[in-house]
Order: C-alpha cells, then structure tokens, then sequence
C-alpha cells in the first residue's frame, strides 16, 4: 500500500494534469477562435447552446438574480463545471490515461457539436474545439505519463532527480506503511495493477519532467487564452467598417426637446440615456461585429409584390427620421432597470414596406407578422398592422448620434414604439419576411413568451431609493412613467395607505418616450412606503395586481420603503 501522503500527492498531481489539460485546450481554443470566430470558441458556443435550451423559468429566474451579469455567470458556471470533470479525468488518468486522453476528446466533440449546432454555424466552427480537445488529449497523456514513469523507469535519472526511493526519508516512509520498498513492484499491492506502476513514496516520479512540461504549458496556454481574447481578427473589418460610417442628416429631424424634460434632481434618471449606459437583452454570448459592406437586409414573404434586398449604403441614402424612443423589455421587472431612451436615426419601415406592396389584414394584406430576422438567427415577430398603422416604426441605423453599438445591433436594427423589444426591436438585423401568427413561431414564442405583446402602462421611483434616510421635511420623490405611443396621463404617488397624491410631469417631446415626474413629499419621522402609479393617455390606470413578466410583462406598482431621520 502506498502512504495516505503519497496517495494525496499522486491525485493531486492528477486532478492539476487535468485542469492543466483542459485550460490548455481552452487556451489554444480561444486563439484559434480569433481566426475562426468569436462564436466558434468553446465556452461561448456551449453557453450559446445552454441559452437556447434553458426553460423559460430558470431564465426569468437568472435574469431576476443576475439581471445583466447572467452572462458572466453562465460563463463562469461553464468554466466551473469543466474544471471539475477536468479534475476528475485528470486523476482518472493515473490509472487509465487513454480513457483520460478520450475524456478530453469528448469534451471537444461537445464543444464542437454545440457550435455546429449555432443557427449561423459554418463548418469551420467546429474547428477550434476539435484541435484544442486533440492538444489537451495529448498534454493529459504526456503529463500522467511522467507522473506514473517513476515506477516504471526508476533508473538514473529518478534517483538523481527525486528523493528516489532509495533516499532514507521516503524508503522508511514506505516500509512504514505498506513494509514493501517503494521501489519494487508490489505484488500484494492493492493499487498495482498491470501497466499502472507502484507507488511506494511520494516523490517517485519524473519530477524534473513533469514540472518543465506542466510549466512550458501552462504559460503557453494562458498566452495563446490571452492573444486569442484580444486578436479577434475577424471582426476588424467591420470595426473598421464601423468607425469610417458618417451618419446622413435627418430628412425629418425629431420634436423639439422642450426644456423641463429632466426635472433636476438629484437621482432620477437622465432624460436620454447614454449608448454605454442603454441597457442591454439579447441572447447573444459573443457580440455579432458585422461588416456592413457584405451586409445585406432581405425582404420577402406574403404580400411582398417585389421581394428584394438592401445594402448599408443603400438605406443610408433614403430620407431618414430622427425620433426619440424609449425601448423596455418584457423581462422587465416592476422598478426594473430594462427601460432605456435614446435618439435614434434610421429609415421609417412602414413606406419601406409599403413601397414593396404590403398592406395590413385592415386593407386586405395577407400577412399579419413581419418576422424580423438576426445575423445570429434570432427571430422577433411584429404585427404587420401596428407596423403600418403610421407610427415611427423604423430601421434604425444611429443611436444618440452614433452608428448603432455592436451590442445595440449594428449595422441597422428594428423599431417599433410601443412594442416590446422581443416583439419589435431586433438587432443585426438581416431579414423581414411577411408570414401570418398562425404559420410561424418565433424564438420567444417558442419559449412561453406572448406572441403580441404592446408595452404595458409602468411607473418606477427613481429617488429616493430604497432604504435610503432622508432628513425630515421636503423630499423630492422623482421617477419615470412610459406607455409607449400612448403617453401618460397622470402619475399619483402615496405614502403609506394615504391618499394619492398628484406628481408634477415634465413635459415629453413625443409620446414615444418616457415621461418624468416629481412629487414633493412634506416627510415625516419614521418608516414610510412611498408607492407610485401611472395613468396613459386611454385613461387605463396601472393595476396594483402584481403579474410576473412572462408571458406579456409584469403588472403592479413600484413601492420604495425609505427611514425618514
Ligand atoms: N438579434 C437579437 N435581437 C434582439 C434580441 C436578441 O436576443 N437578439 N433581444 C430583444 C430584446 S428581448 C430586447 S428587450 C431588445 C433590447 O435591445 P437593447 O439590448 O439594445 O436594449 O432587443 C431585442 N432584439
Ligand atoms: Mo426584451
């Protein structure tokens, strides 16, 4: 038997061969996915998969837990995951290092499935998994090979580079124990098996080999991990591409932004929202950065008398509006952050479609969705009759004066005010085609989310925030209150189980944006619930009935809870 110690150190240096093996292949994955594709990497293409097939419960669940970060979480709970069956084909090697070596090679089948398995895969995309997986089979088998040779080849070498068997210290260690010199192969030894060689002493392997090869691949995984993370060669172009775009003037430049429209207070959210600051959904793990040059956006289907396709260019030159939008999400929680306003640049869709000889189900069209189309095979579906019925539904191009971010859908993404953004707003956007609800399901509506889905009346407190202690005395309470397209009315805010008590609106440049409001609040010591409810312009007045965000968005009232000093 060898010691409890020796025993230790053999797993040990096991579980680390795997891992070692594994980032290995992880490293050398992500630099051939600088030449291949950001997409094609292991961790984003399984996270990829992960995304598409987690339930809708567990979704809604990570976002409320993780809100932006779930993305960073997922990647990290995949690299979790990997470590651990690293660790454990690392020491299952010891024994069997082909099974070790095959473990790995299996891991790089199912990175490599799951990046074929991408709606926009290419073969090559298997590529990075593939050879990495080969790498770090090898690295496994080379890397248990030198920690079993000491056994095997105890000549020269193992004595003069280990405490060797023969050193005082670890024979009368191993006589301790097991009362067989480490050395010789131990017949009654329960761990001595046909080629698995015997471990008497802790130090009785190729020690000088194994630390050279684990250390030259270490530092050559975590470079070629860290070059790979920042070649990106494939999306210099359209970086490039990107930064050479100069936005066209407006043919039809937005309302006047009248002066009021932010009330200055401290903590309420600006009136528009900064490109960095806009928040962010979409399923994408690895940012699509498309070139507009190769770019085409497609534009076929029911109805469509004269299907065709766009270029970049081409959509830059037709008459443009400039209009300001306020984008929510349906994942949105009550006093959630996914609402967001910016300016927005972009050709109006409604003549666009109209001129390729669509007309709502109201004039007899026969397509009542418009299926708008990802780059990396994302589906939103809108109804084509609020797409037409005149609103500024748009292909937009710029965003607060910029070309559109890569995270915000560049080149060009939809529009539609009042609509959610998973009915309305798709990014790197490459195809519409006219279909009917009944004929075509989209990504979300696969997934429990409603097929229709207008932005619900919310109202959210900015300030105070919760918990906060303002001093007794005048309070200014301030927030935000959207009903895209419809516009808001009235916003009420209570204390307690007072009565409700009118805001002050600011006023708004269109009613496609969010409106704010303040209420100056004559506080008092103590604990107080300061509760908020919004009134559109159809006179529908929030629900206190609280709802979930699935199927068609959350329903209820923001309250903040705040200690008056
Ligand atoms: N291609 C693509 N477009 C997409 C999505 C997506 O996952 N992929 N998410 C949609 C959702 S759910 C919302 S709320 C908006 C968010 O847009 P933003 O990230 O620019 O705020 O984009 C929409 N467009
Ligand atoms: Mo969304």
């Amino acid at each position: 038997m060898p010691s409890r110690a020796g025993r230790l150190l053999r797993l040990t240096l096991g579980g680390f061969s795997g891992v070692l093996a594994g980032g290995c292949a992880l490293g050398v994955a992500e630099l051939a996915a600088a030449f291949v594709g950001e997409q094609a990497g292991p961790v984003t293409a399984v996270g990829g998969a992960v995304i598409d097939r987690t339930p809708t419960p567990v979704k809604v669940w990570a976002v409320q837990t993780f809100g932006t970060d779930d993305k960073l979480v997922l990647r990290l709970g995949i690299l979790l995951t990997l470590t651990l069956f690293a660790l454990a084909l690392g020491m299952t090697a010891l024994r069997h290092r082909r099974v070790g070596a095959a473990g790995v090679l299996v891991f790089g089948l199912i990175g490599a499935g799951a990046a074929a398995s991408r709606p926009m895969a290419r073969w090559i995309d298997v590529l990075p998994s593939l050879g990495a997986a080969a790498l770090g089979a090898i690295v496994l088998y080379v890397l248990t090979g030198q920690l079993t040779s000491g056994g095997r080849h105890l000549g020269a070498g193992a004595e003069a580079l280990t405490e060797g068997p023969a050193g005082p210290a670890s024979s009368a260690a191993a006589e301790d124990e097991s009362g067989a010199v480490g050395t010789q192969p131990t017949a009654a030894g329960t761990e001595s098996t046909a080629g698995t060689p015997p471990y008497g002493a802790a130090g009785s392997f190729d020690r000088r080999g194994f630390v050279l090869t684990a250390g030259a691949v270490g530092v050559a995984s975590a470079a070629s991990g860290w070059f790979g993370r920042r070649l990106d060669l494939t999306s210099a172009d359209a970086v490039a591409a990107r930064e050479a775009v100069t936005l066209p003037a407006p043919g039809s430049r937005a309302a006047p932004v009248p002066s009021g429209v932010h009330p200055r207070v401290r903590g309420l959210s600006p009136f528009f929202t900064a490109n960095r600051d806009f928040y962010r959904v979409d399923t994408a793990l690895a940012v699509p950065k498309v070139d507009p040059d190769g770019w085409r956006l497609r534009l076929h289907g029911k109805g469509v008398s004269e299907p065709r396709t766009f270029g970049f260019r081409e959509l830059l030159e037709r008459d443009l509006i400039e209009r300001d939008i306020t984008l929510t999400c349906v994942s949105n929680e009550v006093g959630g952050e996914y609402v967001s306003t910016a300016r927005w640049l972009g050709v109006p869709l409604g003549p666009l479609l109209r001129a390729a000889g669509v007309r709502p189900p109201s004039e007899g069209g026969p397509a009542d969705q418009l299926v708008a189309r990802s780059v990396d095979g994302m589906t939103l579906g809108s109804p084509v009759e609020v797409v037409l019925d005149g609103r500024d539904a748009m292909l937009a191009v710029g965003m607060n004066g910029q070309p559109l971010p890569f995270r915000h859908g560049f080149p060009v993404r939809m529009l539609v005010p009042g609509l959610y953004g998973y009915v309305s707003a798709c990014k790197w956007l490459q195809e519409l085609e006219l279909t009917t609800f009944r004929d075509y399901d989209t990504y979300w509506t696969k997934r429990d989310w409603a097929a229709r889905a207008p932005v619900k009346t919310q109202s959210r407190i900015d300030t105070p925030k919760p918990f906060d202690n303002p001093k007794a005395g005048t309070v200014p309470v301030a927030g935000v209150a959207w009903a895209q397209h419809t516009g808001i009315e009235r916003v009420e805010v209570r204390v307690d189980d007072g009565a409700w008590q009118r805001a002050e609106l600011a006023p708004v440049p269109s009613q496609d944006t969010w409106r704010q409001w303040v209420w100056q609040w004559p506080a008092t010591p103590g604990s107080h619930t300061l509760q908020v409810r919004a009134t559109d312009r159809d006179g529908n007045t929030q629900t206190a009935r609280r709802a979930g965000t699935v199927p068609d968005g959350a329903t209820g009232r923001h309250q903040v809870v705040v200690d008056v000093r």
